[in-house]
Order: C-alpha cells, then sequence, then structure tokens
C-alpha cells in the first residue's frame, strides 16, 4: 500500500493518491472526518484551524462506502485559498507583496531556495508546510480502518511538551479517557505543559516534545530481517521521520535501552499458559531483528519546536545577502499535539503495507482470513 500526497499550504487545496487497498474495505466520511478534526484541534494549534474545515472530497476508488481494490483519491480544498488565491494562482504571475527573502532558520527555507535556486523561500514553504499532513493522515484513516479489521488498533500520546515529562498510561488503548486537546495521561504535567505553551506565545518562541504512539493487537511476522529494507523498524522509523518537525524517532525504549545493559533491556521469554510464549516486558517495542513479535509496537517521536518565530532570529536577505531578522508567517506555537495524530496515520500506513506485503488480499475478506489462519496458526494462537 503506498500514496502520493500532494498540493501547497495556500493552493487551491491538498491531494492524496492511497494506492494497493483491497476491495471490500467499509469507509464512512466519520471514519476520516474524525482523525482530521482531531489533527486540527490541540493546544498550541494557530489560527490557520479557525479558517479551515479539512473536509474530504472523494474523487475515485470508493462506491456505496466501500473499496473498489482501484487507487483511493481524495482532496481537501484549502479553505483559505480565497485569501490567497491572487498569490498561488496556478495560472497567473503571483501578486507581489508574499515574497519570503529572510529564510527562517530550522524550517525548509534556506535549504529549499538552496536545492532549487529559487530568491524566494515561499516557493519552498507553501509545499513544506505542515500543512501536508492533513493529506497523510486522510490516507491514514483509511489504513486505520483496515487494520481494525484484522484486529489491530493504533492510539497514541503526548508524552513531553516543552520540557514537561508526562509518562503514558498504562494501558493507552484507554486514550480515549485523555483530553484530545492535551493529551497527557498526568493532569498535573498537562497544567504544567500548558503554562509553558502560554509563556513561550508570549515570549513569541515555540515549544518541541515527544509523542508515543502504540499498536495493540499488531500479528506477529511483519517485516523481516533478511533484508535491511524490509526491517519492520527502519521503516517505521521512515515514516515517522519524514512528518515535519520530527527529529528523532525511537522504537521501544530506543534512546534508554542504549544507556543499559542488556540483562535490563531484553524481554524474557516465558511460556504462556495455553501455549505460546509470554514476554514479562516489551522493551523491545514489539519488533525483534526488524520482524514483530506479536507485541504492541510501540514507537515515540520527538519534534523540534516550531521553526517560525514571532520572535525570529538572525537571517541574511536571499536578495540583498544583508542581515536581517527572519521572516514571520502565522505558526502555531508547538506541532506535538496534532503531530501525535500524524504520528498514528504514519504508523497505521506503515503497518498497512506491512500486512499486506505479509498476507496479501485483493479483498478484505481475503485479507482478514489470511490473518485469521496465520493468528491460529501460531502458538498459542495469538
Ligand atoms: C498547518 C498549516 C499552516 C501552519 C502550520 C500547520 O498554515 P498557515 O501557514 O497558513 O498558518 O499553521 O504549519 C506550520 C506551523 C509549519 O511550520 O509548517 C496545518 O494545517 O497543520
Amino acid at each position: 500500500m503506498r500514496y502520493l500526497t500532494a498540493g501547497e499550504s495556500h493552493g487551491p487545496g491538498l491531494t492524496v493518491i492511497l494506492e494497493g487497498c483491497p476491495a471490500g474495505l467499509r469507509l464512512a466520511p466519520e471514519d476520516l472526518r474524525w482523525d482530521l478534526q482531531r489533527r486540527q484541534r490541540g493546544a498550541g494549534r494557530g489560527a490557520r484551524q479557525k479558517i479551515e474545515r479539512d473536509e474530504v472530497r472523494v474523487l475515485g476508488g470508493l462506491r456505496g462506502g466501500e473499496t473498489l481494490g482501484s487507487p483511493l483519491a481524495f482532496h481537501i480544498p484549502n479553505l483559505d485559498f480565497e485569501n490567497w488565491a491572487p498569490f498561488l494562482d496556478p495560472w497567473e504571475p503571483p501578486a507581489p507583496g508574499k515574497e519570503m527573502t529572510l529564510p527562517r532558520p530550522g524550517h525548509a527555507d534556506l535549504a529549499g531556495c538552496l536545492k532549487y535556486r529559487f530568491d524566494d523561500a515561499r516557493q519552498v514553504l507553501e509545499r513544506a508546510s505542515a500543512r501536508e499532513t492533513a493529506a497523510r493522515v486522510a490516507a491514514g484513516a483509511v489504513a486505520r480502518r483496515l487494520l481494525w479489521e484484522c484486529g489491530i488498533t493504533v492510539v497514541s500520546c503526548v508524552t513531553a511538551l516543552g520540557g514537561v515529562e508526562s509518562p503514558p498510561p498504562g494501558d493507552l488503548r484507554g486514550f480515549a479517557l485523555l483530553d484530545p486537546e492535551l493529551p497527557m495521561a498526568d493532569g498535573e504535567a498537562a497544567e504544567r505543559a500548558r503554562r509553558a505553551l502560554r509563556e513561550a506565545a508570549k515570549a513569541g518562541d515555540s515549544l518541541g516534545g515527544r509523542a508515543r504512539v502504540e499498536a495493540h493487537g499488531v500479528p506477529s511476522g511483519l517485516g523481516s530481517h533478511v533484508h535491511w529494507d524490509r526491517r519492520l523498524d527502519a521503516r517505521l522509523a521512515f515514516h515517522l521521520m519524514s512528518i515535519p518537525s520530527v527529529k528523532a524517532v525511537e522504537v521501544g525504549e530506543g534512546v534508554a535501552a542504549s544507556a543499559k545493559r542488556g540483562s535490563e533491556v531484553h524481554d524474557p521469554i516465558l511460556p504462556r499458559e495455553g501455549g505460546g510464549f509470554l514476554r514479562p516486558t516489551n522493551r523491545a517495542g514489539g519488533v525483534e531483528g526488524g520482524i514483530t513479535n506479536g507485541e504492541p509496537v510501540v514507537a515515540s517521536v520527538y519534534f523540534k519546536p516550531l521553526a517560525t518565530l514571532m520572535r525570529p532570529l538572525e537571517s541574511v536577505d536571499l536578495r540583498t545577502g544583508l542581515p536581517g531578522k527572519a521572516s514571520k508567517e502565522r505558526s502555531d506555537v508547538t506541532a506535538v499535539v496534532p503531530g501525535a495524530v500524524v504520528a498514528e496515520a504514519a504508523v497505521a500506513l506503515c503497518l498497512a503495507d506491512a500486512l499486506l506485503e505479509k498476507f496479501g488480499g485483493d479483498s478484505m475478506s481475503d485479507l482478514t482470513a489470511a490473518v485469521a489462519a496465520w493468528r491460529k496458526s501460531m502458538p498459542g494462537g495469538r
């Protein structure tokens, strides 16, 4: 299962094509709407989200709420385009007034202008904007439904924001208990994080943080050790690292495990009552040797503080070469809360692809039958 997205932040809209989804997957508008609305909400979100509705127009691949097996094509109109039409017209030269010649440190502005030989960073930022993640979340919502039909659920929470830590709840599947506006399991930490957000906003600054994604019910056997690009942890890292603002990814205990001894890290293997294997801990995050072992797949993503600062850093004008303060664009204070939703989509798309790679299935009935037969064949029927 693969997907392509297109569209710029202030252009007519975002388009996503998802190819490889089996026929017979039932989809309803709320399946897409739920994730897209979650992505728009969240502490630290900026003014843009008050303009957008992020509704999906289906352009292909679906009939009567059921996939046809052909590519799914979605379009998400940018309501803000009506304010930007003169500057983002596909045919007419852009009206003056929205050039960005003082690149923002940390964004794609300077590197993108060097690469594509632009002297206006707007040519870069329109596509580099995290706005594109709306398209990825729409595709991820389909992957989530496919996984759900195979007994797999994907959930997330925020485990750090602006340096305030909040350990995940015991079982993240109760995530609905968390406040969707700031899904941190520790209420006191959430209050401190909200205070940190207010202080950062007042100071014209931005915050980063960390989100944790868990996929429960993942069958063993996804991914493989036989070749570098089949290792599932490598593929998870690729999908997650490609989210704007993500600067680090870990699977399982990841970074913390690197400072411990093996005897404190590796998950013992015990006999399970009724057959199969019991893993008293899951520090590996459900992946060993690049292959899922039947435990929950756990990944964490680290978001840098957003690059757009209302009290900007030093920059250099691309046209005059003169020093100056970096340009300012409307922005959020942090990307972590919507980022957690985007990370769920990335994990869902990665796992759906690995699931189809192993079990195939032109139709959902073939896929679910193959997954059920596999689970039944595993020791302990898991
Ligand atoms: C975003 C849309 C963008 C930004 C933000 C996320 O819209 P606009 O640029 O019109 O405000 O608000 O993107 C960034 C902060 C960034 O640095 O790319 C969205 O829809 O998620």
